[in-house]
């Protein structure tokens, strides 16, 4: 309810979904809720600063002459549709493409896949989330049948004694998970942190194992292979509660411990003490980040890490990262999947969103391609037109000089964003768009909790709320009579009956229960249902209630270093930074922290290289060389680099990596790609501001 102070509502960043009073001149104040115990990081404390920040999008863009230049809403959607329509006509519906977010409330989510498969006809509709959660995503549903993320609550996090934290730096990334784990350390839980650098979260670590990038997998087998090897694993869970194991044991057969110190750069001892730790756990919780699963091998590691935990009798999660990462992965807006977490390929699936949606199944496009294929099929011509909403794949995908000059050079470019992103500034047409608190909707957090985001008022003046801007262009389109809503509660229930009965149920949580602060986790299949805070306590969510093994043998990252490449890249985030950096690099107090992405150098590599604090170092792959400012540290391995991706144009580390992308589930390597390093003798470059853009 709003009051002088504002409008209670969540943050816009992470997945935690902090609870804040969010007043229309941007006063953030926290609020007592379970997620955050009242707090607030720095990142929502300053996110208020966006809502009247003079950088807005404030009126629509065209490109005219090369240039982009303002135009009416009007001109703008009309040269928007009929770009699209154009294509479909041209080169046939499948010529177009739809690009989404895990920013992106349920409702805004749920009506881009609509949009993408019954307003442009289009089978490729995908989203950031290929890029986040696509590799623990389809391990959990692989093994556990289901993907929701944590699977418990935060407030059980204190009940396990050990918990494995493998390549998540929660204390940067997830900050108000920190304090959650800290209980858990003061009432003696002991942590194993798995991080080639001793961040800020392995302070937690009653020990810390620094492996090579890229290398988790082999650490995952060995430690089955030693737990099993010495009969330490929970045989009366396994028997009762799975079914495979016999030939996930036979992969890892030979995965000693000095083997995996091989291959993962680690002494034997520190492995077997990890395993002396885990087996004599009471209750462990084995819990993943983006460090250990996005890699070309993101499925296979994800996997090995569920079987360890599989084995002791252990909890297993994961640790969503977006807004809206968990709601964004389950709402439609992936290329293999309808509302729900249906399947788009599945006949029961299609004909029940088909219902919902008053159409015929046969209406329904198959499955489409992933972000990336997306991006390639966009290089080779055979995608010409692409609406992207809460996304800048340029310097978000690998590779991205090659993704800057595709998209650049395509035929029909639209992009929705309430700030002028590196994406947007080669695009065609650019409709400025609401941010998270100009409109209504739902998130879902790491938890698998259902939130109510407030609007704490309309959208900016010449800005239209993303909602509004989708049902024109789908009108624009011929599909006006499919997205006929006035306010998001209304898309909101349509949701909720195409996701009646499907894995993620939503039927349950409505809006009226969210509103009236019913803590609420799906699946919740009716009105009197409490909702399911632990998905997995009696049974796993296959037919026959067990969770499946799998086999994981090793495999190595596409690149390893060699003489001309001979460190390893590894990449990530850093606390005043999110994504890439288009509302926090705007945010002064936060710009004033970071202001360029700093290169990791542990002292030792740089003294051997002649850099100093500060100086200027070159970074080059066999994909391109970037300039960055060097920082000692000393708690990353010597044979490893770090550089946070929040920057843009040439600052992008994304230039360097590597596109190779897993086979099931298309995460492309970001963790892992080998590098020189030298000294550069003039100052890094700046962000390139095309000269083809014009920031009105
Ligand atoms: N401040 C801030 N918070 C964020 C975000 C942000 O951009 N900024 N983004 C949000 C999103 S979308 C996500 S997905 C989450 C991500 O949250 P995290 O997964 O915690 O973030 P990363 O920094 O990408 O990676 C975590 C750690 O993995 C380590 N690492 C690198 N390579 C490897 C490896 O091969 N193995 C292992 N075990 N570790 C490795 C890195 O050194 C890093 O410390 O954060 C969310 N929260
Ligand atoms: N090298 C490297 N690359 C990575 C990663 C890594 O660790 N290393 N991590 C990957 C991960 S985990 C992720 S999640 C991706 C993220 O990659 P991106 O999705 O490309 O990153 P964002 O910066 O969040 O882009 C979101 C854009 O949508 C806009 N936006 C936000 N909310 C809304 C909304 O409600 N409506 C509209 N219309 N626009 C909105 C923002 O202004 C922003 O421009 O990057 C991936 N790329
Ligand atoms: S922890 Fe995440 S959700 Fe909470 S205030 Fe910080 S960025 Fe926002
Ligand atoms: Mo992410």
């Amino acid at each position: 309810m709003e009051t002088a102070t504002g409008t209670p509502t969540h943050c816009c960043f992470c997945a935690m979904q902090c609870a804040m009073q969010l007043h229309p001149d941007g006063t953030v104040r926290p609020l007592p809720h379970p997620i955050s115990g009242g707090k607030l990081c720095v990142l929502g404390l300053t996110s208020g600063e966006l809502l009247g920040h003079a950088e807005r999008l404030r009126t629509p863009l065209v490109r005219k002459g090369g240039r982009l230049e303002p135009a009416s809403w009007e001109e703008a959607l009309e040269v928007a549709v009929q770009g699209f329509r154009h294509i479909a006509a041209e080169h046939g519906k499948s010529a177009n493409a739809v690009y989404g977010g895990g920013s992106l409330s349920n409702e805004k989510a749920y009506l881009l896949g609509k949009f993408a498969r019954l307003a442009l006809g289009t089978p490729h509709v995908d989203y950031n989330g290929r890029y986040c959660m696509s590799a623990a995503a389809a391990a959990q549903n692989r093994a556990l049948g289901l993907d929701r993320g944590l699977n418990r609550p935060l407030a059980d996090l204190p009940q396990h004694d050990v918990i494995l934290l493998a390549g998540s730096n929660a204390a940067e990334c997830l900050p108000m998970l920190m304090p959650h784990l800290q209980r858990a350390k003061e009432g003696g839980t002991r942590f194993i942190v798995v991080d080639p650098r001793r961040t800020t979260t392995a302070n937690l670590a009653t020990l810390h194992l620094a492996p090579r990038p890229g290398t988790d997998l082999a650490l995952a087998n060995s430690l089955l292979y030693l737990l099993a090897r010495d009969q330490r694993l929970d045989y009366g869970f396994i028997a009762e509660h799975t079914q495979g194991l016999e030939e996930a044991l036979e992969a890892v057969q030979g995965c000693t411990a000095a083997w995996a110190a091989e291959v993962c750069g680690l002494m034997p001892h520190e492995i077997e003490q990890a395993a002396e730790l885990l087996a004599g756990a009471r209750k462990a919780l084995v819990l993943t980040g983006r460090g250990a699963d996005q890699n070309s091998r993101g499925v296979a590691t994800s996997l090995a890490f569920i079987n360890l935990a599989l084995a002791l009798g252990a909890g297993f999660g994961t640790l969503t990262g977006q807004a809206n990462g968990q709601g964004g992965r389950e709402m439609g807006q992936k290329a293999d999947q309808l509302p729900g977490y249906r399947d788009v390929e599945d006949p029961a699936d299609r004909r029940a969103v088909a219902r919902v949606w008053g159409i015929e199944p046969e209406q329904l496009p198959g499955k489409g391609l992933s972000a990336f294929e997306i991006l390639q099929a966009i290089a080779r011509g055979e995608i010409r037109g692409m609406l992207v909403m809460g996304s800048n794949p340029i310097p978000s995908s690998p590779r991205s000089d090659w993704v800057r000059e595709a998209l650049a050079r395509m035929e029909h470019l639209v992009v929705i964003d309430s700030f002028l992103s590196e994406t947007a500034r080669h695009a065609r047409v650019v409709l400025p768009g609401a941010l998270w608190s100009e409109e209504d909707g739902t998130t879902t957090n790491l938890e698998g909790r259902v939130v109510l985001r407030r609007a704490v008022r309309p959208p900016l003046e010449g800005a239209r709320g993303d909602q509004e801007i989708l049902c024109a262009l789908a009108a624009g389109l011929g599909a006006g009579q499919y997205f006929d809503y006035s306010r998001p509660k209304d898309v909101y229930d349509e949701l909720r009956r195409a996701t009646r009965g499907a894995k993620a149920d939503y039927y349950g949580i409505t809006w009226e229960r969210l509103e009236a602060g019913e803590e609420l986790f799906w699946p919740c299949p009716s009105e009197d249902h409490p909702g399911t805070p632990r998905p997995f306590t009696q049974r796993f969510a296959h037919a026959d209630g067990r969770a499946r093994f799998s086999p994981t043998p090793f495999r190595p990252s596409a690149e390893a270093p060699t003489t001309h490449h001979p460190l390893y890249l590894t990449t990530g985030r850093v606390l005043y930074h999110y994504l890439t950096g288009n509302h926090t690099r705007r945010l002064g107090r936060l710009f004033k922290k970071c202001s360029e992405p700093l290169l990791e150098v542990h002292p030792e590599t740089a003294q051997r290289l002649g850099l100093a604090e500060g100086a200027v170092a070159e970074v080059s792959s066999q994909r391109a060389s970037a300039r960055f400012r060097v920082k000692h540290n000393p708690r990353i391995r010597s044979d490893t680099l770090f550089v946070p991706f929040h920057w843009d144009g040439s600052q992008a580390v994304n230039r360097l990596t590597n596109p190779v992308l897993d086979p099931i589930c298309q995460m492309p390597e970001f963790k892992v790609a080998a590098v020189s390093l030298a000294r550069a003798e003039d100052g890094p470059a700046k962000v390139s501001q095309e000269a083809s853009c014009i920031t009105p």
